[in-house]
């Protein structure tokens, strides 16, 4: 049974975490975001996806935050604050040490890919986890402030701009990591993880040759609605679908996906949508989707694999 999922940050996360609890992790394979990386952050690389998706599968998150690194300390960001250095990007000590050997591996001419396979091995991930392109093709949010990288938006000014575009910065020269495209063709089963459409799906689909690949997949693609009752479960995932014009609903991720999309796995809550998500040729399927415990993470795993086997068995 291979599975390919398609991850952006803390939402596909701790979904993941109960995926490869009910699938064996090494016929697991991550493609995850990386339109929020830092190329060159205090001289650092950080590709904050990659990491949360790291972290989480390793069992080191923060479980409270969602990123970072639980019981982490900040004495170095501490040191460089006395130094007049902005500190609003939280880097703990221990994440610190990811950082520096990413950007030490980057530098020895290794390539991202190379690079996040050594972390995350290392780190004791045993699904195969892929940065969806090799290039750094950062996210920009173009707001009445003016254009902003991905984090300045969402962490330096806790999102409190109007969001007037979106735009992924280099995104057409980009090509998908080697090996992304092969396993969306063998892929038995394709996720799109419950995970911001705009800033998080949004990239790996605008990666020349990927979107096209898995609408010619021949597995069924179910995805996971990563907004309930008209909500983001985290972050300013409405203002970013309002801004580009995307119904702030499970129905209107159904339509962002439509193009490829076989079944939305949406919330109890939701519910009442079905007729609407069906009438755009999605399948709709209900579950519990607020991920509250491991159980709940490994139900809805479970959840969205049986809605996959049902379609194969169906066409
Ligand atoms: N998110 C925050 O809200 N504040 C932070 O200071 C912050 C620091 C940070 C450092 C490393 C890392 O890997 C992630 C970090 N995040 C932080 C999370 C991240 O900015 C976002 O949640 C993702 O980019 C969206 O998926």
């Amino acid at each position: 049974m291979s599975v390919v999922a398609l991850a952006g940050g803390v939402g596909a996360a701790r979904f993941l975490e109960g995926l490869v609890r009910v699938v064996p992790p090494e016929e697991v394979t991550v493609i995850v975001n990386t339109g929020d990386d830092m190329a060159n952050f205090m001289g650092l690389y950080i590709s904050p996806d990659l990491d949360i998706v790291t972290y989480t599968l390793a069992g080191i998150v923060d479980p409270e935050k969602g990123w970072g690194i639980k019981g982490d300390t900040t004495r170095a960001l501490s040191m460089l604050q006395e130094l007049g250095f902005e500190t609003w990007f939280t880097l703990g000590d221990r994440d610190l040490g990811t950082h520096i050997a990413r950007t030490a591996m980057l530098q020895q001419g290794w390539s991202l890919s190379k690079a996040t396979q050594v972390i995350s091995h290392s780190l004791g991930v045993r699904c195969q986890l892929f940065p969806m392109t090799e290039k750094w093709v950062p996210t920009r949010i173009v707001t009445d402030v003016g254009l902003l990288h991905f984090e300045e938006y969402l962490v330096k000014r806790q999102a409190r701009d109007n969001v007037e575009d979106v735009i992924f910065d280099g995104i057409e020269s980009a090509e998908p990591s080697p090996g992304i495209l092969d396993a969306i063709q063998h892929a038995e089963t394709l996720i799109i993880c419950p995970s911001n459409p705009i800033v998080s799906i949004g990239p790996i689909l605008a990666v020349p040759g990927i979107k096209e690949a898995i609408v010619e997949a021949s597995a069924p693609c179910v995805g996971v609605s990563p907004i309930i009752g008209g909500k983001p479960v985290k972050g300013p995932a409405d203002k970013l679908m309002e801004g580009k014009g995307v119904e702030v609903s499970a129905k209107g991720v159904a339509e962002f996906y439509r193009e490829f999309l076989d079944i939305l796995v949406i919330d109890q809550k939701d519910k009442s949508l079905t007729p609407k998500i069906e009438e755009l040729g999605v399948n709709a399927v209900v579950e519990q989707t607020l991920l509250t415990s491991m159980e709940r993470k490994k139900q809805l795993a479970r959840t969205v694999l049986a809605a996959a086997r049902n379609k194969k068995s169906k066409s």
